[in-house]
């Protein structure tokens, strides 16, 4: 397929002003009558040919003005509908499709999950329901009529507000009519029709409007769905309280179902979720089930005016509301959490998912300048990346300059389709600042490497730093410019307190923040009596790799006084980073792998210090993953060496702390009763790794330990925590914990996918033959996309032991899922694919594996546009 360039952006010939919908729903055979408003757009020649899109769309009729039109006036298949010439003046053009939920396995447009009809449109869903300019600059106002048999779709939802609904006489029939007054893309669309439970509630906005709040689900859900309505409440509030953002319409749906590509929707008034975002109780849900419930709950809602109100003009600008939208989320998690704990988990995903994808074939602009298949780009580096670059933003132009760059965004484009180079325009005209330099972060791929070298001149009381930044090249971006880098930095002295310099020259210098503009930079300190250690980039104000060579000393003095939590955290994982490096390399030539004493002692002290708040220490002594391990080692990755490194680290720690660890084992947290707050769950995340640590120390008494936990947990954190620590450590009760966590949740969906993750992710030798057996268990569903990712996507990207394994077996039993999905499911196929993104990294044997396993899909015949887009880049 031929790729799509920004450079060729050109505005929709015509307007949409209106869409109106009926839609009579069946489940083989629903037909949809699309009665569109069309005006010919200012400056466009008269009978400009009208090209609508199509996927799989099945013609049925189609009129002009009313009247039936010649079949010589248009072309229409499954790809397209052409009007060749249509008239001057504005007409009605009223389209008959035809959809068919039944056999619509890709999940996008109309089709149905557990029986129950619902839609996803974004981002080209649109035209497989009707013939459209399904493109996110063409916005137009909605009314849908939707129509089914009353018995099998009592609830029947739409965007907007309700205007009508009733029986139809005569028949088994009833009808609902929703009416949405903001204009909007085709992909924000949605409609919901099936056999729901609901639960209400309702929030007065800030200028005393009531909404009404529901939250469908299929029934028997609705007692699990009180934290996601509560999580719904506190945004709303929270968006009026920190943005000025007051909700819209008369009410706000949420419906929650369980076969869904993505996490969830922000169609306008009537999100779709899947449950996995929605459903929660403490005994199937974990912590990060229900931090994760609010963050997305919080997300889609905050999309209601980054995103909906305010949308893209195309998707090259997707990061306009994605990023945006997820800074917001992040920042509303941080004032319900602890800011410094969600700050550390974003900035781990942030490694574990975009660094990799920014240092590899799939690396790409966070506005991206071309794409062959858009479902590809809603990536780590448009959400997560997006979002550092926003939260740069505010950090250069601090909390007031960013809020009116805000206000003045909402302000100037409500109710429009723009672009980054708008957004930014808002911020420097709100702040008075010229942000050209800053605009690359949105134009550059990759991940800028920073260095800094500290030197102190007791002479003159200097401190200086030498400071570079550089980014390796990538596909299509053999260089790259230097980029607006805000370092946020503290030099700390001997007594642990923060110095301040009477001046700092070489570089300008906004509060605690140094800006890094140059490919080089000596920046100077001056009036510093005494040899800082200096703390940078302070809170992770930057998306870079830093590489600031510190000794050993001075990285356990920041460790251990850091005024900075997000820099107290680094500095451990920088330390257990570099340890964990030299254990690989020994691992690999069969040395020794005794840890290092002074790091194993770093962890005695996180345990040690009281004033720690337990969140933190739990993230404190998680050491870095393998694939963190393996992205810092860059070539060559051995990930038994890996493995065996960080087992025998994880074993020292373990041993060296034993009584503290089982001083904190989950006894104590576990007679509490159940809060899913952040201060309860951050007990339960210290119990988990010193249960975990206790077990890896290798005492004879663990087992016993791990069992009792396992069997005593009133929560789903502390009995998961229980159960992987078994089955990973392979124990004796293993397999009868799997038993016991299967006839307790079997008819619990989002349970038994944990118990086939924690399967997946076991690295034990026969880890793969296992993950093959489970593909034949009965509960086990390819066509589920949780499911599957709970078994397959979990093995190749949280197993690399097995995904990588020397015979190349794990490759080619994901090339053949990668194969046997992407008939029925493109976007999850090509999904799953982008596991295989490191490939080059690999030391040569496994590389070589890998390659014949990309290769076979390549050769794969009928394979999808989504498929064939990663494949072809990953093997560039
Ligand atoms: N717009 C797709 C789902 C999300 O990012 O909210
Ligand atoms: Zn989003």
């Amino acid at each position: 397929a031929a790729a799509i360039h920004l450079e060729d952006y050109q505005p929709a010939p015509y307007h949409i002003d209106t869409v109106d919908l009926d839609i009579h729903l069946d489940p083989t055979a629903t037909q949809v009558k699309a009665t569109l408003a069309i005006r010919r757009r200012e400056g466009v020649d008269p009978g400009t040919p009208l090209w609508l899109n199509g996927d799989e769309t099945a013609f049925t009729g189609l009129a002009l003005n009313g009247e039936a039109l010649d079949e010589s006036a248009y072309t229409a298949n499954e790809r397209e509908l052409v009007l060749h010439a249509p008239p001057a003046d504005p007409f009605t053009l009223e389209i008959r499709t035809w959809v068919n939920p039944d056999a619509n396995t890709q999940l996008s447009g109309l089709y149905r999950s557990s029986g129950n009809y619902c839609t996803q449109c974004e981002a080209e869903g649109f035209r497989r329901i009707t013939y459209f300019l399904d493109r996110p600059d063409v916005l137009s106002v909605y009314t849908t009529r939707i129509e089914g048999r009353k018995e099998e779709t009592p609830v029947l939802l739409g965007n907007g507000n309700p205007v009508e609904s009733g029986d139809i006489p005569g028949t088994d029939h009833h009808y609902a009519i929703w009416h949405d007054p903001h204009p909007k893309p085709s992909y924000l669309f949605a409609m919901v029709a099936g056999n729901l439970a609901h639960i209400s509630d309702s929030f007065v906005t800030s200028s005393g409007r009531k909404v009404d709040l529901k939250i469908y689900v299929e029934p028997g859900k609705e007692d699990r769905c009180g934290w996601a309505m509560d999580s719904l409440k506190r945004s709303m509030k929270w968006d009026e309280d920190v943005f000025g953002c007051e909700y819209d319409l008369d009410v706000f749906n949420i419906v929650a179902v369980s076969d869904f590509n993505m996490g969830a929707m922000e169609n306008k008034g009537l999100n779709i979720f899947n449950d996995k975002y929605v459903l929660a109780d403490p005994e199937t849900a974990t912590d990060q089930d229900y931090a994760n419930i609010e963050a997305v709950i919080a997300h889609e809602y905050f999309h209601n005016w980054t995103g909906n109100r305010i949308t893209c003009r195309d998707w090259f600008q997707l990061c306009l509301k994605e990023g945006l939208t997820v800074f917001r989320d992040q920042e509303f998690s941080s004032d319900m959490r602890s800011r410094a704990v969600k700050r550390i988990s974003d900035v781990r995903l942030l490694r574990a998912h975009q660094f990799p994808e920014d240092a590899g074939p799939l690396a790409h602009p966070v506005r991206p300048r071309k794409y062959t298949e858009i479902n590809n780009f809603y990536t780590a580096t448009v959400y997560e990346k997006g979002a550092e670059v926003v939260r740069m933003l505010k950090t250069l132009l601090g909390d007031s300059g960013f809020r009116k760059g805000m206000d003045l965004y909402f302000q100037r484009h409500d109710g429009e389709a723009t672009t980054i180079e708008a957004f930014l325009t808002c911020f420097s005209e709100a702040a008075s600042t010229d942000l050209g330099q800053f605009a690359r972060w949105y134009e550059q791929a990759g991940t800028p490497l920073v260095t800094a070298k500290g030197h102190y001149d007791a002479a003159a009381n200097e401190f200086t730093l030498d400071l570079s930044q550089s980014i390796a090249p990538l596909p299509g971006q053999p260089e790259s410019l230097p980029a607006v880098i805000p370092i946020r930095f503290g030099l700390i002295g001997q007594n642990g307190e923060d110095i301040t310099a009477s001046r700092i020259t070489g570089a300008e210098v906004r509060g605690d923040v140094l800006l890094l503009t140059e490919a080089k930079q000596k920046v100077t300190f001056h009036g510093i009596g005494q040899r800082p250690v200096p703390s940078l980039l302070r809170g992770f104000s930057a998306p870079v790799r830093m590489e600031a060579h510190q000794s050993l000393a001075d990285l356990t003095f920041l460790a251990r006084h850091d005024s900075d939590p997000f820099n107290r955290w680094q500095a451990v994982q920088t330390l257990a980073t570099q340890e964990l490096i030299r254990l690989t390399h020994e691992a690999r030539k069969e040395g020794s792998l005794e840890a290092d004493d002074r790091l194993v002692e770093i962890f005695g002290a996180i345990l040690a210090d009281r004033d720690l708040d337990p969140a933190f220490q739990a993230l404190a002594l998680e050491l870095p993953g393998e694939a963190d391990i393996a992205r810092e080692i860059g070539k060559d990755v051995d990930p038994d060496a890996i493995h065996a490194a960080r087992t025998a680290f994880r074993a020292a720690i373990g041993a060296a702390h034993l009584a503290a660890f089982h001083a904190l084992l989950p006894e104590a947290t576990q007679d509490e009763d159940f809060n899913p707050d952040a201060a309860s769950a951050g007990k339960r995340a210290l119990a988990a790794q010193a249960l975990g640590y206790f077990t890896a120390s290798g005492t004879k008494a663990a087992p016993e330990r791990v069992w009792h936990a396992f069997q005593r947990a009133n929560n789903m954190s502390d009995r998961i925590a229980a159960l992987t620590i078994l089955v990973h450590q392979d124990l004796p009760k293993a397999g009868q914990a799997l038993a016991d966590f299967r006839s307790r949740h079997s008819c619990n969906s989002l349970a038994m996918d944990k118990w086939f993750t924690v399967q997946a992710t076991a690295p034990a030798q026969d880890g793969l033959e296992r993950v093959k057996a489970l593909t034949a268990h009965p509960l086990f569903d390819m066509t589920n996309p949780n499911r599957m990712r709970s078994l397959i996507q979990a093995f190749a990207t949280g197993n690399h032991v097995q995904f990588a394994r020397k015979d190349g077996e794990g490759f080619a039993f994901v090339a053949d899922c990668v194969m046997a999905i992407d008939p029925r499911n493109p976007q999850v196929a090509a999904r799953l694919l982008t596991c295989f993104r490191s490939w080059r990294s690999l030391e040569s044997e496994r590389s070589k594996h890998a390659e014949k396993a990309l290769l076979r899909i390549s050769a794969m015949e009928k394979l999808s546009r989504d498929c064939r887009d990663i494949v072809d880049r990953c093997l560039q």
